[in-house]
């Protein structure tokens, strides 16, 4: 990877993590309605899969969704706006933190329900075979989604029709306080692919170059092939969504993770291995604080949507 897209890479993910601490501390305030999940300890995974997509490639993901909008290309005030309610939102303030989507982006949302979006990523795939387009579909979800029956039949329909779609399991080891192995019969997420002979992948889910490697690797396979199973292992620092009172997890658990912080390992790896400066890198570090401090007053300043304009937008009269 050139030395711009490193950089661009760690300012991404610096931006990512300022974004949900911020998001924290407004819904703690009571500025943010419903619920918030942070993506924080998982930048690793959204930065690193969605630096090796190409513009043509559709991605979409479940309520953990802020910092794959980033990665998309979702201005850091639109997000703050859709998650304050206003009208300068992505959606006009009405689907709020688990569901920001810009088509435009070609980023298809941003899905409150667990694994009902991987029948609509096959769907999206299967759109674009029969237009006879090489873009892929890359569905992001969680491991808790794996156990669900939906995952099952996306992934079976996706190889009957060899589809072109990237399944990319983000195992943060929980859904909600109910850990992997308690939930599921293989902790191993990838050997769920196994029964539908598709291949798959386990990476390292905190380095994100390794998570970018396997990405470019597995959408190869994808575009000429078909459908392929990669599987992130990674960890969510902060709660399941704000209010969790986080009574499944030990604390030496969550500090063994944090020191493999992905943010820490990929600064590590541009001073020691790349050649970058402390200065460079602190640098990004604080235009991020910038960006994420005037997005928040963009958002801010921002109206609310128009009491008039309350049934806009709906299906039916
Ligand atoms: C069909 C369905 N069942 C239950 C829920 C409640 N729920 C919300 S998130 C969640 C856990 C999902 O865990 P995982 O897929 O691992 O994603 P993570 O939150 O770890 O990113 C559950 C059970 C839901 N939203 N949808
Ligand atoms: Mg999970």
């Amino acid at each position: 990877m050139e030395k711009e897209k490193l950089q661009s890479l760690y300012y991404e993910m610096v931006l990512v993590r300022r974004l949900e601490e911020k998001s924290a501390n407004l819904y703690q305030q009571g500025r943010i309605g419903g619920f918030l999940h942070l993506y924080i300890g998982q930048e690793a995974v959204g930065s690193g899969v969605i630096a090796a997509r190409q513009a043509k490639d559709r991605v979409i993901t479940a309520y953990r969704d802020h910092g794959v909008a980033i990665s998309c290309g979702m201005e850091p005030k639109v997000v703050f706006a859709e998650l304050l309610g206003k009208e300068t939102g992505c959606s006009k303030g009405r689907g709020g933190s688990m569901h920001l989507a810009d088509v435009k982006l070609n980023f298809w949302g941003g899905h409150a329900i667990v694994g009902a979006h991987l029948p609509l990523a096959a769907g999206m795939a299967l759109a674009d075979k029969y237009r006879g387009s090489d873009a892929a579909t890359l569905c992001m979800f969680g491991d808790g989604a794996t156990n669900i029956g939906y995952f099952h039949e996306a992934l079976n329909l996706s190889m009957v029709w060899k589809l072109p779609v990237l399944w990319v399991c983000e195992n943060n080891q929980y859904g909600m306080g109910t850990s992997v192995e308690r939930a599921s019969a293989v902790s191993e997420i990838r050997q769920k692919a196994s029964c539908y002979g598709m291949p798959s992948e386990r990476v390292d889910g905190m380095d994100v170059l390794q998570v970018y490697n396997a990405t470019q690797k597995a959408l190869e396979h994808v575009r000429k092939e078909g459908p392929f199973l990669l599987e992130a292992l990674t960890y969510r620092y902060r709660g399941h969504s704000m209010g969790d009172p986080e009574r499944y997890r030990a604390i030496d658990e969550i500090e063994k993770w944090r020191k493999d912080d992905p943010i820490g390992i990929f600064r590590e790896k541009l001073l020691a291995d790349l050649g970058f400066s402390e200065l460079t890198l602190d640098e990004e570090e604080l235009r991020a604080e910038n960006v994420i401090e005037e997005a928040v007053q963009f958002a801010e300043a921002s109206p609310d949507p128009a009491s008039e304009t309350l049934f806009d937008y709906l299906y039916v009269e």
